[in-house]
């Protein structure tokens, strides 16, 4: 239930539903560090310097409270009286007994009152009830688990996953300290000096996250690589019922980047929260640029999609029963939040303004200047549309399209180039293959405005095959093709073609992505033959390994095979 899925996304949920409880703990003003190492065999310790669990049998059941919440659904939270200020009680902090049922096993260690305590679960029932085991002059709690791999697909932990949910929960909290370390035995395939494959074993990955800036620190993480117009973040924070820290800070870029969360949960779908923060901004600025002659009278106000271009913000609020709405439960429903952060935004952003007038003036520049692209975007795509009509929609010419024309069973593969174009012809089979290729420098359409993509002639041929136009006018039940394919090498040059189509992707045709039409072909790095024998492709260095264990164990020996390394970047290169 609040773990969602058995795919690797619910396996991630685990760990977040554990650390959680030590994130509330450090809300609590109880705990200043939580440490999370992924341990050989996948198996997840989670540890804090709070208080310790209770560890006090109930009046009532005769169970320690620690049992308690690892045993009983929703226990999590509703013990040991006012534990300070709480508000989870929505998505998480009740998860451990979840957690506890969806493990091969569960260790918690417990140390409070002088001492240590133990107890120890095994998919969900108690195996070893809380005992002390020893003394202690510390407190803390510590929790070890192995998800259960009869429920879920795959336990292999993603490390870069899970460190940049706790970068995030550490930048939502500010002070706290959270480390991440992966202690799992990787093994590499490398070259030594005289061109043998040789494995060695890759270094452990680390993280360690401590933010007294808190979403300050956050925005200019997130603007690192960016262009900052203003170098210090407009920071916004009110308490009350609502609890509100808003982070903002504009950079060069053409695109809005703003980041929702209601107590610390991602609200990717936005919510009421996001809309009285957009509201505000968009009224703070028209009114501020009217008061200082920015706009003129006759000057039609900006709109919010000006005045947000380049702006990066981190919106965090504390609801106290948040309700979650839209498909993933990630829009916040809840209608009072809408003022309480619109009135705050109003109040502290037109402050920050007037005091700020060389700030406010950059700022303004901007918004204008998105505002004439704007213009110029619709009239580009006005005589884009026009010249289509005209025209009729004719196909690029390098298109070799397939014969299908039921979209379900087509696939459009893009190529780099003439070369993989004409082999990816030979290759195809032309029922339902097309095979588009381009040539050139693709545009970054991260780097220019709207009214420079329309027409723009690396771009028009993938647009045109795709059939679906872009942009606001993007409709995807016209796509020609149910899977958009990106066949490019799989050296630098490839990955930056990838990149490059993909943010166009992502930028001007986004139901393409969210829908999941769009897929990138992936070349094997090595080949595996040896006469009387199937070739083995081998897409990963994990893979090669395995292949080589695999056939050892049939008696074949890596000096008889045949290897072939394609060009391109083995897997840690890229
Ligand atoms: F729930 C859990 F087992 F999954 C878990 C809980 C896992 C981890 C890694 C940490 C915790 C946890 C719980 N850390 N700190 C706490 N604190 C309390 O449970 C606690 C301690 C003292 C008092 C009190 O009122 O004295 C109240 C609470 C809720």
């Amino acid at each position: 239930m609040y773990i969602g899925s058995v795919s690797i996304r619910g396996l991630h949920h685990l760990v977040y539903e554990i650390v959680d409880n030590s994130v509330d703990e450090a809300l609590a003003g109880y705990c200043k560090n939580i440490h999370v190492t992924i341990e050989e065999g996948n198996i997840i310790c989670v540890e804090d310097d709070g208080r310790g669990i209770p560890v006090e049998k109930h009046a009532k059941t005769g169970i320690s409270a620690a049992e308690t919440v690892y045993t009983i659904l929703h226990a999590g939270g509703k013990f040991g009286g006012d534990s300070g200020y709480k508000v989870s009680g929505g998505l998480h902090g009740v998860g451990s007994s979840v957690v506890n049922a969806l493990s091969a096993w569960t260790e918690v260690t417990i140390q409070r009152d002088g001492g240590i305590y133990k107890m120890f679960f095994e998919r969900g029932k108690t195996i070893k009830s809380l005992e002390r085991v020893g003394d202690s002059d510390k407190t803390g709690t510590t929790v070890r688990f192995l998800a259960d791999d009869t429920i879920f697909e795959t336990l292999e932990y993603e490390y870069e996953v899970l460190e940049k949910r706790l970068r995030e929960m550490a930048f939502l909290t500010k002070g706290l300290r959270i480390t991440i370390e992966d202690k799992r035995v990787k093994k590499i395939t490398q070259e030594d000096e005289e061109g043998n494959e040789i494995e060695v074993e890759a270094k452990s990955k680390k993280g360690d996250f401590c933010f007294e800036g808190g979403l300050n620190s956050f925005v200019e993480f997130l603007n690192k690589n960016k262009e900052k117009i203003h170098q210090l973040p407009i920071y916004i924070e009110k308490d009350g019922e609502v609890p509100i820290e808003i982070a903002i800070q504009y950079t060069t870029a053409y695109s809005e980047n703003i980041y929702t969360f209601v107590n610390n949960i991602n609200t990717i779908e936005g919510g009421t929260h996001l809309e009285g923060f957009k509201r505000a901004v968009t009224k703070v600025f028209n009114d501020y640029a009217r008061a200082h002659g920015v706009l003129k009278e006759k000057d039609a106000n900006l709109v919010g999609e000006d005045i947000r271009e380049g702006m990066t913000a981190v919106i965090s609020v504390k609801v106290k029963e948040p309700q979650f709405e839209g498909q993933t439960k990630t829009k916040l429903g809840n209608s009072n939040v809408t003022g309480i952060v619109l009135n705050a935004v109003n109040e502290a952003l037109s402050t920050f303004l007037e005091e700020n007038p060389s700030v406010a003036k950059s700022i303004l520049e901007k918004c204008i200047s998105a505002s004439r692209a704007r213009e110029a975007a619709r009239k580009a795509r006005e005589l884009v549309r026009k010249k289509n009509s005209m025209e009729g929609s004719t196909l690029p010419g390098k298109l070799a399209d397939c014969s299908s024309k039921n979209a379900d069973e087509c696939e459009v593969y893009i190529v780099e180039g003439d070369s993989a174009g004409g082999s990816a012809k030979q290759g195809r089979d032309r029922t339902f293959q097309a095979i588009l290729p381009l040539w050139g420098k693709m545009l970054n359409v991260e780097k220019s405005r709207a009214d420079k993509i329309y027409g723009n002639d690396k771009l028009q041929p993938v647009i045109l095959a795709i059939g679906a136009g872009i942009g606001a006018d993007f409709d995807i039940t016209k796509i020609r093709y149910g899977k958009v394919i990106i066949m490019a090498d799989a050296d630098v040059d490839g990955a930056h073609i990838r990149t490059l189509l993909l943010t166009f992707f992502f930028r001007y045709m986004r139901p393409l992505v969210e829908n999941g039409n769009v897929y990138l072909a992936q070349p094997p790095l090595y080949k595996l033959s040896k006469k009387g024998m199937e070739d083995i492709y081998c897409y990963t260095d994990e893979d090669l390994t395995r292949a080589y264990k695999e056939l050892e164990e049939k008696g074949i020996q890596r000096e008889g095979l045949g290897l072939q390394r394609y060009k391109g970047l083995r897997r840690n290169e890229s």
